[in-house]
């Protein structure tokens, strides 16, 4: 049966059918987020990053105790880098790039450690893992496909960093038709002017891109 949940959020309220609606986290990996990974490694605080597990926890909890659908996406590449652009690899002069040694495996390799979830938030059977190549979560993926077959119209969309892969997976799937809403403490961005930004690009001219909100308000709503 349809039931209708109206949560707080900016520009207005957000409201949704928990039946339709999936948690999709993007990239929450070990790469971008571990003292000692590959985020920390190019000068990056990632405390900015790791405020955002608990509140994910929670919310990911909440979502999981009422049976509600669950979708996670990791950015990577094969390990024969076949799918990596040179563009994408040379970007950035580092002297460490994607496919090169890190500090926990080959960076953004699919199946080396630091490519992988982060504990707090690792997937549990029966939660799709999307394998992305690019910072949208749509690009060269089933996502949509996955979404349509689930009857999914609506997302919450988290994870990070919020100015590049949530940013673009927001609206990758706004030009798919699907709402999307945004808790702001569980999207995490390495600068903070860019999560005041990236934030408030998603919600200007009445929602252009879709709703801001905070995963407390998600969370009260649903209970
Ligand atoms: N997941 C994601 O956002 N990938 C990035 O490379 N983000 C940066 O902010 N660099």
């Amino acid at each position: 049966p349809e039931k209708t949940i109206s949560v707080d959020a900016e520009p207005y309220s957000f409201e949704f059918d928990p039946e339709t609606c999936a948690l999709l986290i993007i990239d929450m990996q070990r790469d971008f987020l571990e003292p000692g990974g590959f985020g920390e490694m190019l000068g990056n605080d990632v405390s900015q990053l790791r405020r955002t597990i608990e509140p994910n926890k929670k919310l990911l909890a909440a979502w999981r105790s009422l049976g509600l659908k669950v979708i996670h996406t990791r950015e990577g590449h094969r390990p024969d880098l076949a799918d990596l652009p040179p563009a994408k690899k040379i970007r950035g002069r580092s002297a460490t790039c994607i496919g090169d040694a890190g500090p926990m495996g080959r960076i953004l390799v699919r199946g080396e450690a630091g490519h992988d979830i982060i504990p707090e938030l690792y997937p549990l059977p029966g939660e799709p893992v999307i394998d992305k190549p690019g910072k949208g979560a749509f690009f060269a993926t089933d996502l949509h496909a996955i979404l349509q077959n689930l009857g999914v119209k609506q997302l919450i969309v988290t994870g990070v960093t919020t100015e590049v892969c949530v940013n673009t997976t927001v609206r990758e799937a706004n030009d798919r038709g699907y709402d999307c809403i945004v808790p702001e403490d569980c999207v995490g961005s390495y600068f903070p002017e860019f999560q005041a930004m990236g934030l408030k690009m998603i919600k200007a001219q009445g929602g252009i891109f879709g709703w801001v909100s905070d995963s407390t308000k998600i969370i009260a709503a649903m209970t």
